[in-house]
């Protein structure tokens, strides 16, 4: 049985293929590993997947991206005869209304729910809706016409029993060559729950890998790909105390921070001058927040319960003051913010202005499975049967013509205008930020061109050789940096 992947992508918003689908790793690694005569396949183009002719295609979607997830979908029912599975965050918020184009959706975390699924369609290429009632965790349409949803699976209770993401299934080119970074998510779920925030329902429960088990990956990924940067993608990595302790005691004893840099998101109120001073000592040079607005009535709505605008202030100071490299992003548009607070976050933001080196401006947008979400729906400002890519925006032009708005303050026009504002913030923030990102680069490459020069003086023989090699090997990294860019966040 041969199963392709594919992560459903907006052509027009590069952005949201700076990174490997990590998720499609994970389930490509689970299903190599329990189930090795499977084939797994992973296409990183719709002209891929319909060229793999597979028995099973697994797309994954977000809400944006999901009018192009079934458009896909639709050309592959009509090129193969392929079963078509649908999972990720979109479906795993509204699974009554999985579409026709798919024949099965897997709901929440996959490894597990999509393995049954896929032994059964090996099995059975259609099974009655008796078996697939006894696959917890999926939704599929029902004889009677219905979507039915089956019990909910429970969360994978031991993480560490999961193996690494297959990361060379994925595809090498993925990494971003900019510095040599690699990307890693070592915990599922948040202990929070913002009103805004698809996440902490997506993943039902918190959890992590162990210490030890993210020591392994690291260790992992450096022999493949020697990355100079390792970036945590976790919604909230120093999230557990515990594992966060172990984890740098571990980084000491082996000195791994000695020779790569971390970035990490946080939040603000976990940040004091302990753990401030542990992220510079474990050379975490990047950790990035979401800071939201300077006004805590908005604050309060957007669910940062117990955040207030000087704990914000304090988090970016501890940062900048050691050295790190800051990253914030705030949410405009909340239904009662007025414009006297959005200029009061404006201000904050440019106050702090040489402080943060990584600004992201989002406009608050109702994401299914979120309070937000339900609010909207409500006053009839989204549906289940809208278009889908109106929950994003171009980042690029910062455009948000067709984007819902939730203010019930400030109409579009006006909304538009102050967006643009902030936009032209985040081009300079993010175009400072990259310059000292590529400085401090071309400090540490002319430092190390300066020591091997030395030493191809000094040495004769095999060792000047080597030498020789290392040196050619920067250069071809310097030519490869022309073309990379730093990955953001979803900004
Ligand atoms: C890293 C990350 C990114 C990276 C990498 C994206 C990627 N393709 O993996 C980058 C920066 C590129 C990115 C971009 C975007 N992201 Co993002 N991202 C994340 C983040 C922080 C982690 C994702 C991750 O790797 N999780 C770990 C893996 C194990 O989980 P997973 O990918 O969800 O996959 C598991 C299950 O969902 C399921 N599954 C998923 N897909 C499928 C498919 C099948 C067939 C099956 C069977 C199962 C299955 O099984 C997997 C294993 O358990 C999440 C938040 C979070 N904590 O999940 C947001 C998140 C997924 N992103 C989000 C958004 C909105 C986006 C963007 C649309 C932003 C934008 N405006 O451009 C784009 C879309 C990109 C895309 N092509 O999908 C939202 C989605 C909410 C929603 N309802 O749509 C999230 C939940 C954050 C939030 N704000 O709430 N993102
Ligand atoms: S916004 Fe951050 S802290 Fe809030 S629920 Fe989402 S991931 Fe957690």
């Amino acid at each position: 049985m041969r199963v392709a992947f594919f992560s459903a992508y907006h052509s027009g918003r590069d952005y949201q293929e700076s990174l490997p689908a990590l998720g499609i790793g994970y389930l490509m690694a689970y299903l190599k590993r329990r189930h090795p005569s499977i084939e797994t396949i992973y296409c990183r183009t719709e002209r891929d997947l319909l060229a793999a002719r597979p028995d099973v295609a697994a797309i994954s979607s977000t809400s944006e991206n999901f009018d192009d997830a079934k458009r896909i979908a639709a050309e592959v029912r009509e090129t193969t005869g392929a079963k078509i599975v649908v999972g990720g965050p979109h479906i795993t918020a509204l699974p009554h209304t999985l579409p026709r184009c798919f024949d099965y959706a897997v709901l929440g975390e996959g490894e597990q729910t999509f393995l049954e699924l896929v032994e059964l369609l090996e099995s059975e290429p259609d099974p009655a809706e008796s078996d697939l009632a006894k696959v917890a965790g999926i939704a599929f349409h029902a004889d009677d016409g219905r979507v039915a949803v089956t019990a909910e699976r429970p969360p994978i209770a031991d993480l560490d029993s999961l193996p690494y993401p297959d990361r060379e299934g994925l595809g090498d080119d993925w990494k971003v060559p900019l510095s040599r970074t690699v990307h890693l998510i070592t915990s599922r779920g948040c202990p929070y729950k913002c009103t805004f925030c698809a996440s902490g329902r997506l993943w039902k429960s918190y959890r992590v890998f162990s210490a030890d088990y993210v020591i392994g990956e690291i260790e992992h990924v450096r022999g493949r790909y020697d990355p100079r940067e390792i970036h945590f993608f976790d919604d909230l990595f120093i999230g557990h105390k515990g594992r966060f302790r172990n984890f740098c005691r571990l980084l000491d004893e082996r000195g791994l921070q000695r020779s790569v840099k971390f970035r990490a998101y946080a939040r603000v109120d976990l940040i004091d001058e302990e753990m401030a001073d542990t992220l510079a000592e474990h050379n975490f040079h990047y950790v990035d927040f979401g800071i939201e607005s300077y006004s805590p009535r908005v604050l309060e709505y957007l669910g940062k319960r117990g955040i207030t605008p000087e704990m914000n202030q304090r988090a970016i100071d501890l940062l900048a003051e050691r050295g790190i490299s800051v990253g914030v992003s705030i949410i405009i548009g909340s239904p009662r913010e007025t414009r006297e607070e959005i200029e009061e976050t404006y201000d904050f933001l440019a106050r702090n202005r040489s402080k943060i080196d990584r600004l992201g401006v989002g406009l608050l947008m109702p994401l299914p499975g979120t309070p937000v979400w339900e609010e909207a729906a409500r006053r009839g400002l989204v549906s289940e049967d809208m278009e889908w890519d109106r929950l994003g925006i171009d980042f690029e032009s910062g455009n948000i013509s067709r984007c819902p708005i939730m203010s019930e303050t400030i109409g579009r026009g006006e909304m538009a205008a102050i967006f643009k504002k902030f936009n032209d913030l985040e081009h300079i923030v993010n175009a400072r930020g990259e310059v000292r990102r590529l400085t401090e680069e071309n400090l540490r490459l002319a430092a190390e061109i300066g020591a091997l020069r030395s030493d191809l003086d000094s040495l004769k023989g095999s060792r000047a050789v080597k030498a020789a090699l290392k040196l050619r090997q920067l250069a071809s990294h310097i030519r490869e940096r022309k073309r990379g860019v730093f990955p953001p966040r979803f900004p």
